[in-house]
Formats: C-alpha cells, structure tokens, sequence
C-alpha cells in the first residue's frame, strides 16, 4: 500500500489496499480476495469498514479530510486520528479491557485497525430501544475514574505530564470544533443550527435572551479551553460505548484533549438525562417505559456514586504526581488534610460536571449535531414534548450548579419534568 499519499478507501479497494498488511492478515485471514467488506460508519466523522476474512473480522476506521456530516466544505485534518490511537494506547493503559485492542495505525492513510467488538452494541442504540443493561452503570463510573485521575496532574509527574500536553495540544481543530458547537452556537442563531421548529421556537428565543445562561455556557468554555487538568475522551457521550450485558467498552476518542476532569462525566450523564426524557417518544402500545425511566436516572447515580469512589480510592492510593503530594499530608501524619483537598477537589469536579451537563443536553437539541434518542422519534410534537424537558434541565443545571446539593434533587427534578404536560 502507498503510504505517502492519503486516499479514502472503499468496501471495493480495501481488499487490495491492506490486503498486504501482516497483521491483518494475521487476524482476519491471509486471502484477502475473500474478505468482505461492509462500510458501517453512522457517526459525524470518519468512515468505518467491518472486514471479514476466514479467521474473523476486524475494523477498520479511517478519517476523512473533511467532516462527513457537512462534506468537503467544511474540512477537517486526518491528524485526528493520530490522538485517537494515542488516546487509546493511555486509556488501555489507564483501565485494562474497556477500549478495543489496537492492531495496526497508520497515520498517512489515517488508519487505525482494531478489534472488532462483537455482539457489541452502541449503547445510545440499546437505550432507544429500552434495553437495560446491568454493568454500564459501574463500568463507565470506574472508566471515568481511572482515566481521568491516571491521566491527571495528580498522578503525573511534571515531565510526563507536559509532554503529553504538548502532544495533545495540537488537537486544535477538534477543541475548535466542542468550543464552538457545544459552548457558543447552541447560544445564537449560528448557521448550521436546527431544531424542532416551530414548536421549540418560544423556548429556543428564551433561552437565547437568557443572560444568566449565556455567562454560564461560557464560564464552562473558559473551563473547557484553560483548565488541562487531565486526558479527556472529550466525546464521551452514549454512541462513543459499545455493550453487551456483560461487556461495556468506551470507543473513538479522537476528540481528546487536555481538559476539565468533570468533562467527560458531565457529557456522559448528560446523555442519559436525554436518553431519559426521550423514552416517552418510543414508548408504542400498553407498552410503558417506567422501568426503563427508573433504570437510567438509577445509572446515572451509580456512574456517579462509583466514580466517587474510586476517584477516593486512587486518591488515597496512587496520589503520587504533581499536586497535593503526600509529604504534605499522610507522611506527616495528616490524613485528615488530604481528605480534606480531596472533597474540595470532588466538590468542584460535581459542580462543573452538572454545568457541562446542562451545556450538552442544549447543544444536541438547537445545534448542528443532534443525538439519535430525539431525532428517531418521528413525530414533531411529540419530539418536541422530550426536547422541551430536557432543554429545561439543562438550563436549570448550567445555571443553579452551585446550588443543586447532590444527584437524588436532579433526580427529582428529572421526575417532575417529565410528569409536566404544558408547553
Ligand atoms: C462536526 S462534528 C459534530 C459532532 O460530532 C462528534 O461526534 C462530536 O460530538 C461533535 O461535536
Ligand atoms: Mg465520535
């Protein structure tokens, strides 16, 4: 294969494209003349190909210079699939078996070839259909807790640290991307927004008039583009997880970054809270979705009762980098210190993770890239009904995120928003 020149591949010229690759064909079976190939990608980005050969299957992802969402107007770099793999390789590390195993990264075609997962699912998918699935709750709070306190300063030591940061900081098209999509146009009448209209068009023009949340929205992009606290997924949300009821596994990273540590787990819940208040758009027949209702607000506590603890545990445990070291505290004998920082430092982290909740939940509703949980459900009013709600939370919580004391009050908010039948 040229490895000087980038071109897109297709299920036609895949075969003879990588059809000389080693490890490939180590994998999947040497004859590449009896691959099959099928072209699955349904995300915003990039192209993905299932390949099958006689001795399995495996994936391979490959960027596109463009966004495929919008086309070859608006272009994109393939380096982004370089800080995918990097991502990758750090959260392997950081939380053994929750990302597919890497076979193969070419950087020049863009390509990284891994593991294909299945009977896995994209859990946005499952959750549609109301499929509860019993581990995501602790697998994705434990995910969220490895990988960001690992990949934090209170982890690293200065050289590793800054050397990452510097490898990550040339991430700019996609920071670019989250800074302006998720932070600013949700805000204003931004070219490439939609949303359900007309039926969202009064709360849409409120929430575009509304002061407070505009500060808000952009105190947590400040947050967003000064505050490299840690190694982001920095795309976390429910199509970014594949499941089985015994496996979860945390996909795509190529929007990774050096961030706010309560970034990641405020977009993930975030995507549960709209998952929540979409399940009366699938409900069909005699057939409610209460349980399902209960499970996901369940979740959401779970993913964060669990990153508590065991951000607590890694805390006490393996606090060995840059901030708050233990010659400070426990090895002069004040534990009480060092848990005294720690539940200031969760503290903060619960406050941003509510706001970058609130700002996510807004941005998939009146912005360019909306989630399938609203978008399947084909009726507009009745779309609009779950939108409305979840629009509502979230600027309840950009806004009163210091004053929200713990998960069981959104719950109860969560509750009576989606018992409200007006407009
Ligand atoms: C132009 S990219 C739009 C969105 O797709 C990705 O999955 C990210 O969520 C991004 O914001
Ligand atoms: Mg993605």
């Amino acid at each position: 294969m040229d490895t000087q020149v980038f071109a897109a591949l297709s299920a036609e010229t895949l075969p003879a494209r990588l059809g000389g690759n080693t490890i490939l064909k180590e994998k999947i079976g040497g004859d590449s003349a009896r691959w099959q190939v099928t072209e699955v990608g349904d995300g915003n980005l990039n192209l993905v190909f299932i390949v099958t050969g006689d001795k399995g299957a495996a994936i391979v992802k490959q960027a596109l210079p463009y966004v495929r969402l919008v086309g070859e107007s608006w272009p994109l770099p393939l380096k982004r699939s370089y800080f995918e793999y990097h991502a990758l390789v750090r959260q392997s590390a950081r939380d053994p078996g929750m990302v597919p195993e890497i076979f193969f990264f070419d950087a020049v075609q863009a390509i990284i070839v891994m593991e294909y997962l299945t009977p896995h699912v994209i859990l946005r998918r499952a959750l549609i259909d109301g499929r509860a699935l019993p581990k995501i709750g602790r697998d994705l709070g434990l995910f969220c807790a490895r990988t960001l306190f690992r990949g934090s300063d209170l982890s690293m030591v200065t050289r590793e640290k800054k050397a990452d940061m510097a490898l990550f900081a040339d991430n700019v098209e996609l920071c670019d991307i989250t800074e302006n999509l998720v932070f600013s146009d949700p805000y204003f009448e931004a070219k490439l927004n939609r949303h359900t209209s007309p039926q969202l068009d009064p709360l849409v023009a409120e929430l575009r008039a509304d002061r407070d949340l505009k500060v808000e929205a952009q105190r947590l992009k400040h947050l967003f583009s000064a505050k490299a606290e840690t190694l982001c997924h920095g795309d976390l949300h429910t199509g970014s997880v594949m499941v089985t009821d015994e496996e979860t596994r945390v996909i795509d990273p190529e929007f990774a970054f050096y961030g706010p540590i309560s970034f990641d787990v405020g977009m993930l819940l975030a995507n549960f809270w709209m998952s929540y208040f979409a399940q009366s758009g699938h409900e069909s027949g005699s057939a409610g979705r209460d349980d399902m209702r209960a499970y996901l607000l369940d979740t959401i506590e779970t993913i964060w009762e669990t990153f508590r603890a065991e951000f607590a545990h890694l805390w006490r445990s393996e606090r060995a980098g840059i901030l708050y070291p233990a010659s400070l505290f426990e090895d002069r004998g004040d534990l009480l210190g060092a848990e005294q920082a720690l539940n200031i430092v969760l503290d903060e982290i619960y406050r941003e993770m509510l706001g970058f909740a609130g700002i996510e939940m807004h941005r998939r509703i009146l912005g360019l890239a909306h989630n399938a949980d609203f978008e399947t459900i084909a009726d507009p009013d009745r779309r609009a009904t779950c939108e409305r709600k979840a629009l509502k939370l979230g600027r309840h919580l950009a806004v009163n995120r210091h004053r929200i004391h713990s998960l069981k009050d959104v719950r109860a908010t969560a509750e009576r928003l989606e018992k409200e039948t007006l407009a």
